[in-house]
């Protein structure tokens, strides 16, 4: 028998909502740090990157937390427990986004884990761990077309090619990194020993619709799917648009387009989720039939050997399709991520988080979302709470919350980290 949920839109038993309303005009103050004008873009070691480090670092100081930021770009703030030196459990998630991006994916997690310190700040000197706030950067890949850069220097997992990676000016990581004001010889500085560490609890949005269709506020996360990503190249023939008739024609858009509608198809078929976001067609010309098409291609599945069948699925059948076509397909992957199982006892912490906002069955789910938490699985327990958001949108202008939802999130984030410290004595 499921304790109910709270009513939604009911205001949070205990939750003062000026923690949840500061949380979000912090969300509001990040989304003015942009690339652009018009929307939220903030990438990986941009100017604002480092403006948005530097706005956590002030609030982290506020807190009273030692700050630092480490040689992969990401922010950190640190506050003792009982006794200095002991291992921390680590809050937080990304302040990069997505091109056009809403403004709490990531976002909010680190804000709310502010929150959570702030609350537990007056008593910290009872806790059996440090509590520490991590704003990664680099969890989206945006910039270089790889993800979780920031995250996987802190698990030790750096990888040197990834120096060489350049973005869309031609811009290099390493390039990037040292005008950002790092030392690429140093970034191994950034990783974290597991000895040091008591886990890590990340609040998110779901970025899905599963718990506004269960009128939930709030969800458990049991695993985080991993995403494989690829550059796809359609090759054909570049030739008059006008003159040439069809049987001569080697179109790569066309040949591309029908790869896209497979990709889809193949998706729904295995129950899995790949999707094509970017797509380019050479020369680009109206009047110039396409001899080259690039195109990306993201593949997830909540388990990775169902993700793996389906990228062979994809790979099989686009190279049959182009084929026909006298076309010539080509992947080449450019990010891996394995998919990651939730620490049982941590999720049971944000079990009893969630319940001590009145929902005692909350809502669990995989997540189709990849985290930062994947990749800092590799040192130490990880485990996530999910905040609805509205129809289940994000990295969209369209992406929200309830101020509500926020308080019964920030309640629930300080609950389970006071049911960790109780689980640790
Ligand atoms: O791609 C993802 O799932 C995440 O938002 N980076
Ligand atoms: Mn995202
Ligand atoms: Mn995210």
């Amino acid at each position: 028998m499921s304790a109910q949920a709270p009513p939604a839109g009911a205001a949070p038993a205990g939750a003062p909502l000026a923690d949840a309303r500061r949380a979000l005009r912090r969300c509001d103050e990040l989304a003015g740090l942009s690339a652009s004008a018009q929307g939220v873009e903030r990438v990986h070691l941009s100017p604002e990157h480092a403006r948005a480090n530097a706005l956590a670092a002030g609030w982290m100081g506020e807190l009273g937390m030692r700050t630092w930021s480490d040689q992969a770009g990401n922010q950190w703030g640190r506050l003792e427990g009982r006794a200095p030196g002991l291992p921390a459990l680590v809050l937080g998630s990304h302040l990069d986004t997505v091109p056009d991006a809403g403004r709490y994916d990531g976002v909010l997690g680190v804000v709310s884990a502010l929150e959570v310190v702030r609350r537990l700040a007056p008593r910290a000197a009872s806790l059996p761990f440090a509590l520490e706030v991590v704003a990664f950067s680099d969890e989206e890949g945006t910039r270089f077309s790889t993800a979780l850069l920031g995250s996987s220097a802190v698990a030790g997992a750096w990888r040197e090619e990834w120096w060489e990676r350049t973005d869309r000016d031609g811009v290099s990581v390493r390039e990037a990194a040292e005008r950002f004001g790092l030392d690429p010889s140093r970034v191994h500085e950034a990783a974290r020993r597991p000895e040091d560490l008591v886990g890590y609890l990340e609040l998110h949005i779901e970025q899905g619709p599963l718990l506004e269709a269960a009128d939930r506020p709030l969800g458990v996360v049991t695993s985080i799917a991993g995403a494989r990503r690829f550059t796809a190249r359609v090759l054909g023939e570049a030739r008059h648009a006008g003159g040439t008739p069809y049987p001569r024609r080697r179109d790569a858009l066309v040949g591309a387009a029908e790869v896209v509608l497979a990709v889809e198809r193949l998706a729904v078929e295995a129950d899995g989720i790949a999707t094509v976001g970017r797509l380019q067609a050479h020369p680009g010309g109206v009047n110039v039939v396409p001899g080259l098409v690039e195109l990306s291609l993201d593949v997830r599945a909540e388990h990775d050997e169902d993700r793996d069948a389906l990228v062979e699925r994809i790979s099989e059948h686009a190279q049959r399709s182009c084929a026909a076509r006298r076309l010539t397909f080509e992947l080449t992957e450019t990010h891996t991520a394995a998919g990651v199982r939730c620490d049982e006892e941590l999720q049971a912490s944000v079990v009893a988080g969630i319940a001590a906002t009145g929902d005692g069955a909350p809502l669990r789910t995989w997540s189709r979302a990849g985290h930062d938490a994947m990749a800092v699985a590799a040192i130490t327990p990880v485990a996530m709470l999910f905040v609805r958001c509205a129809d289940g949108i994000s990295h969209a202008p369209q992406e929200s919350v309830t101020l509500e939802d926020v308080a019964h999130g920030i309640d629930a984030f300080e609950a389970a980290v006071l049911d960790v410290a109780r689980r640790r004595g």
